[in-house]
């Protein structure tokens, strides 16, 4: 079993007009079950690494800027002053660092906030989001037979940007509506249900 299989669409506005990109595979095994927390680092063709807590995939996805997440994600998602910190980590689309990396814009959860533990999956890229809701900055259009297709139950932006979930690849079917967070897709009829996402 392959754990990220398919496909990640990467796309930033204008710079990238991807097609999908392969994703690089991790075993699911149990060694990948010991390491639950994983970031997706959109530029760099959707390639992921995994760890055993959220804390170090925080540092992986600001790039060492926070260093002292908390160990699960769960507990990260609900903590502002945190979220105030990754906000201030992120680069600014078109500024100097933005080609680098290092910019966390959303973790997404397997169970919802009010489930104890599940796999993290936080998403880094190279800056945050405009804010712009008429276009999207980020966006990852086929989760495809991976293993986290319909299984997002949770979920929390940063980088100033806000989320998206939908029900089918290329943003087709239900979708969840623009949110700065949402702890709980149940609440809005997406639980275990998303195929795609968009940040904006
Ligand atoms: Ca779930
Ligand atoms: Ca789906």
């Amino acid at each position: 079993m392959t754990f990220l299989k398919k496909t990640i669409g990467v796309a930033a506005g204008s710079i990238v007009a991807a097609a999908g990109l392969a994703l690089v595979s991790a075993p699911a095994s149990a060694e990948a079950q010991k390491k639950a927390n994983c970031v997706v680092h959109l530029s760099q063709g959707g390639a992921i690494d995994c760890y055993a807590t959220f804390t170090e995939a925080m540092r992986d996805a600001t790039n060492g800027r926070v260093t002292d997440a908390p160990k699960n994600a769960r507990d990260a998602i609900k903590d502002a002053t945190l979220t105030r910190r990754v906000n201030a980590a992120a680069a600014k689309k078109g500024a100097a660092r933005a080609a680098a990396g290092g910019t966390a814009i959303g973790v997404e959860l397997e169970h919802n906030i009010g489930t104890l533990g599940g796999r993290s999956w936080t998403v880094e890229a190279d800056y945050g989001c405009d804010g712009n809701l008429a276009g999207h900055d980020w966006e990852v259009r086929d989760l495809g037979d991976s293993w986290w297709n319909d299984e997002i139950s949770g979920a929390t932006a940063y980088g100033h940007c806000w989320v998206r979930h939908f029900e089918h690849h290329e943003f087709g079917g239900r979708s969840s509506g623009w949110a700065r967070f949402n702890v709980n897709l149940t609440d809005v009829g997406m639980n275990d249900m998303t195929s795609s996402i968009q940040w904006s």
